[in-house]
């Protein structure tokens, strides 16, 4: 387990450092890998005569439609971006609408759903296993009419069970990792049913595998939704690095599961978290900074990364890099001489090297010389000219040399002073080849550290490269 993380951290870490392996053995089971995935989550056909995967070939069309399922460069050829998402953790339900003649979704007639727990993973407590369970059908309860009831004799809507290998349903299980879990639409029989990869370790905490978030998807199957393509929706198909504790339903399951049965009865409807998006002109980031020359603009449980050789930015969750990292960050900035990304939320603060927290943190920034009356940083930036460290709280700013590792005399000051045109509170600040690029509200400004003035206002989301017009 362990070590599959490891693996995907590096993976994320190198995958554009490195070109793809060129070893023509690797090659060819990375396409091997690639068409069993194409064929079981995409409905490739490998069985037609003169199958080939060339351009324009079924394998080549359906590698298409997962790279843009999964928002990823659609190409039609088997980079190693694709493979990266190929290699995740995911459920087991195929990616594409497995009825495509049938109009609209199954969904059940009735809304006094039943359940049943068959069997219990010894991973976890009994106790454990039923509040999860009971959770993560509440997550659907709380936004439709539906409610659920649990049986513990004869045959419920929705049966429970964990099970390893073939369980004679034809969609056997593959050991640890890789599919974790699967559900059937609603209907008789199997239909509604939930299986769990006994071969995973479930758990009821943060470490993979959170019996609650995978059950809270695959009830969603067992309702009548199919996969997502919003990256932050609980129905995408790979497994979600949210904090279980954390969880809230976004907003896009929130208005799928609406379509199928109506709003609850609940007279405050209740909303979700959407997903950020990169064309939203007036995004407000938690933090901005540079990593290795690339640049990450946090927000919520996302961050943006750019890559300069790369037209758009990445979406990722905070999680799936740094685990043990929290969201809604404040502050961050880098200090290049250093090699470390210094991330601030509230009174804590975390120093990342590359993908590995420093040890030793999270430290009180306190430890920084601030007054106990500062409770947060609202904004930080590196200078390499001078080797100072801007933080702004506020309407002010206090400035810390790196070198002697203490805070500069005779701050805070008031930011509008020493930054002119910079009067609001600061949300996040980064630097670029002798500019600070000031995020404040809805606009961005561009300062000169030079001439000490705005040279430019610039939309919020200038550097992420949407395409819309
Ligand atoms: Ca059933
Ligand atoms: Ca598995
Ligand atoms: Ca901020
Ligand atoms: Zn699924
Ligand atoms: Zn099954």
């Amino acid at each position: 387990m362990q070590s599959l993380l490891c693996l995907l951290l590096l993976c994320a870490a190198s995958s554009r450092a490195f070109p793809a392996a060129s070893d023509p053995d690797s090659e060819e089971s990375d396409i091997q890998r690639a068409e069993a995935y194409l064929k079981r989550f995409y409905g490739l056909d490998t069985e037609k005569k003169h199958f080939t995967r060339k351009n324009g070939s079924p394998f080549s069309e359906k590698l298409r439609e997962m790279q843009e399922f999964f928002g990823l460069e659609v190409t039609g050829r088997l980079d190693s971006e694709t493979l990266e998402v190929m290699e995740k953790p995911r459920c087991g339900v195929s990616d594409v609408a497995r009825y495509s003649i049938t109009p609209g979704n199954p969904v059940w007639k009735h809304t006094e759903i039943t359940y049943r727990i068959l069997n219990y993973t010894p991973d976890m407590a009994k106790a454990d296993v039923d509040a999860a369970i009971q959770r993560a059908l509440n997550v659907w309860a709380d936004v439709t009419p539906l409610t659920f009831t649990r049986l513990y004799e004869g045959t419920a809507d929705i049966q429970i069970s964990f099970a390893a290998g073939d369980h004679r349903d034809n969609s056997p299980f593959d050991g640890p990792d890789g599919l974790l879990a699967h559900a059937f639409e609603p209907g008789r029989g199997i239909g509604g049913d939930a299986h769990f990869d006994e071969d995973e370790r479930w758990t009821k905490g943060s470490e993979r595998y959170n019996l609650f978030l995978m059950a809270a998807h695959e009830f969603g199957h067992s309702l009548g939704l199919s996969h997502s393509n919003d990256p932050g929706a609980l129905m995408y198909p790979t497994y979600s690095s949210t904090d279980p504790d954390e969880f809230r339903l976004p907003q896009d399951d929130i208005n799928g599961i609406q379509s199928l049965y109506g709003e609850s009865k609940n007279p405050v409807q209740p909303t979700g978290p959407t997903t950020p998006s990169i064309c939203d002109t007036k995004v407000i980031f938690d933090a901005v900074a540079t990593l290795r020359g690339e640049m990450l603009f946090l927000k919520e449980r996302f961050f943006w990364r750019r890559h300069a050789q790369y037209p758009e930015a990445e979406l990722h969750f905070i999680k799936s890099f740094w685990p043990s990292l929290p969201s809604d960050i404040e502050a961050a900035y880098e200090n290049p001489e250093q090699d470390e990304v210094l991330i601030f939320k509230g009174s804590k603060y975390w120093a990342l090297n590359g993908y590995d927290i420093v040890q030793g943190y999270p430290k009180n920034i306190h430890t920084l010389g601030f007054p106990t009356t500062v409770k947060k940083i609202d904004a930080a930036v590196y200078n390499e000219e001078t080797g100072k460290t801007f933080f702004f709280v506020g309407n002010q700013y206090w400035s810390y040399d790196e070198s002697t590792r203490t805070m500069d005399q005779g701050f805070p000051k008031e930011t509008i002073n020493d930054f002119p045109g910079i009067g609001q509170k600061v949300h996040a600040v980064f630097q670029s080849n002798g500019f600070l690029y000031f995020f404040s509200g809805k606009y961005q400004f561009e300062f000169s550290m030079k001439s000490k003035r705005v040279m430019r206002v610039l939309r919020n989301n200038s550097w992420l490269g949407c395409q819309e017009a």
